[in-house]
C-alpha cells in the first residue's frame, strides 16, 4: 500500500479518513503468543483522544478498537492483525464554507495538486485522526518490548510557544491531559493556552520521548540506522517539522571533548548521543525531540485562493486544536516503539548466532522470560 506502511519485520499499514466511516490498521510481523485483548488498547488511545482538556479539540470519539484478525484466545497468532476503529462523531458541515478553498499552511492544497481530488471532510486522509490507529499499533510493540527487556517507551511535552519545562519528574507527566513535565509552570501553560484559544490561533510544540532500558545493537547501518528510522517514523507524525536525537542541533555549538559520552566500568557517563552510535543502539536510553509546528485551522482570517484560482479570504471553524503537540505523545511514543521492535526482530533475523564479546555495561537491558508481563 504505497505510502501507506512502515516497518520491514514489524509492517503497520494503516487506512482511513477522518470523516470515514472507519480507520484500521494491519500489523503483519507481529510474533505470536502475546496476551491482547480489544480493552487492552483503551489507556493509550485515551491519552491521545481529543476533548480530555478544554486545551484540544471538542470532538468526542469513542475509540473502541475492534481486532479483526490475528489474536485467538487472548493471544496474538503471529498472523496478521486488524484493528478497526469506526469513527462516530464526525461533523462534516464544518468544512462545506472551506470546501472549495485551501487552508494556507494545511495539506489541503498538495493533497488537490497531487492527487486531483480530495475528502475535505476533517481534512480526509491528512487528519490527525489517522494517528489513532498508529497508537493503538504502538500498544502492541510496548507490550512486545516490555516483555521482552522491560522496556518503557514515555514521552512529555518540553516546549509550548515560548514556555519551555524542566524534565525532572516523569510522574508529573502523567498527572495531567497536557502531559507538561514541570508542576510550577503548568498555570501559566494554561493561561497561555487560554489566551492563544480566545485569539484564535494556534501555537507549535517540542515533543521528547525516551525508551529505556534497550538492548544494545538495534539498527541496521548503513540506510537502516536506527536513528535514521526513529527520524522518519517521528517525521510522519501530522504536523512535525523537526526531529532531534540525543543533543541534536545542539551539536553545532559542542567540542569533540564535551560531545562525547565517556566510558568507564559503570557505563556511559553521559549520553548526548541519545543513546544511538553508527546507528545502533548503544544500550543507553534512547533519546528524540521532535518539534509540531502551529496548526493552520485557526480562526485568524488568511489570504489564500479557491479552486479555481480566485483570491479569496479564509477562516476555519470547528473543533480543532489550538496546540497539537499536547496529543502528540502517545503518538511518539507509539512511533518509537513500532520502530524499536521492528529493529528487534530485525537484528534477530541476521545476528541471532552472534556470540556477544562483551564487554557488558552496568544497566544494559537483559532478555526477560517470555512469561514476564
Ligand atoms: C483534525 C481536526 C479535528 C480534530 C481531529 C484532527 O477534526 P474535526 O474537524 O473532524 O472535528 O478533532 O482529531 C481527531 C478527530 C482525532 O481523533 O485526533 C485535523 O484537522 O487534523
Amino acid at each position: 500500500m504505497a505510502g501507506n506502511t512502515f516497518g520491514t519485520s514489524l509492517a503497520v499499514t494503516t487506512f482511513g479518513e477522518s470523516h470515514g466511516p472507519a480507520i484500521g490498521c494491519i500489523i503483519a510481523g507481529c510474533p505470536p503468543g502475546i496476551p491482547l485483548a480489544e480493552g487492552d488498547f483503551d489507556a493509550d488511545l485515551q491519552r491521545r483522544a481529543t476533548g480530555r482538556t478544554r486545551h484540544t479539540s471538542q470532538r468526542h470519539e469513542e475509540d473502541r478498537v475492534e481486532i479483526l484478525s490475528g489474536v485467538f484466545e487472548g493471544l496474538t497468532t503471529g498472523t496478521p492483525i486488524s484493528l478497526l476503529i469506526r469513527n462516530t462523531d464526525a461533523r462534516s458541515k464544518d468544512y462545506t464554507k472551506i470546501a472549495q478553498c485551501f487552508r494556507p499552511g494545511h495539506a489541503d492544497f498538495t493533497y488537490w495538486r497531487k492527487y486531483g481530488i480530495r475528502d475535505p471532510r476533517g481534512g480526509g486522509r491528512s487528519s490527525a485522526r489517522e494517528t489513532t490507529v498508529r497508537v493503538a499499533a504502538g500498544v502492541i510493540a510496548k507490550r512486545f518490548l516490555q516483555r521482552q527487556f522491560g522496556t518503557v517507551v514515555r514521552a512529555c511535552l518540553r516546549q509550548v510557544g515560548p514556555i519551555r519545562a524542566q524534565l525532572t519528574d516523569w510522574q508529573a507527566v502523567e498527572s495531567t491531559p497536557l502531559f507538561w513535565p514541570e508542576p510550577e509552570t503548568q498555570a501559566q501553560l494554561e493561561s497561555y493556552l487560554d489566551g492563544l484559544r480566545k485569539a484564535g490561533d494556534s501555537i507549535g510544540a517540542l515533543v521528547e520521548v525516551e525508551a529505556s532500558p534497550v538492548p544494545v545493537g538495534l539498527g541496521e547501518p548503513v540506510y537502516g540506522k536506527l536513528d535514521s528510522e526513529l527520524a522518519a517514523a517521528l517525521m510522519s507524525i501530522n504536523a512535525v517539522k523537526a526531529v532531534e536525537i540525543g543533543d541534536g542541533m545542539a551539536v553545532v555549538e559542542q567540542r569533540g571533548s564535551e560531545h562525547r559520552d565517556e566510558i568507564g566500568t559503570q557505563g556511559f557517563s553521559s549520553n548526548h548521543s541519545g543513546g544511538v552510535l553508527g546507528g545502533i543502539s548503544s544500550g543507553q536510553p534512547v533519546v528524540a525531540r521532535m518539534a509540531l509546528k502551529p496548526t493552520s485551522s485557526i480562526l485568524v482570517p488568511g489570504n489564500t485562493l479557491n479552486v479555481a484560482g480566485e483570491a479569496v479570504e479564509v477562516v476555519t471553524k470547528g473543533r480543532h486544536d489550538p496546540c497539537v503537540g499536547i496529543r502528540a505523545i502517545p503518538i511518539a511514543e507509539a512511533m518509537m516503539a513500532l520502530v524499536l521492535a521492528d529493529q528487534v526482530l530485525r537484528h534477530r533475523a541476521q545476528n541471532a548466532d552472534v556470540a556477544d564479546p562483551g564487554p557488558k555495561l552496568s544497566g544494559e537491558a537483559q532478555l526477560r522470560a517470555p512469561s514476564v508481563d
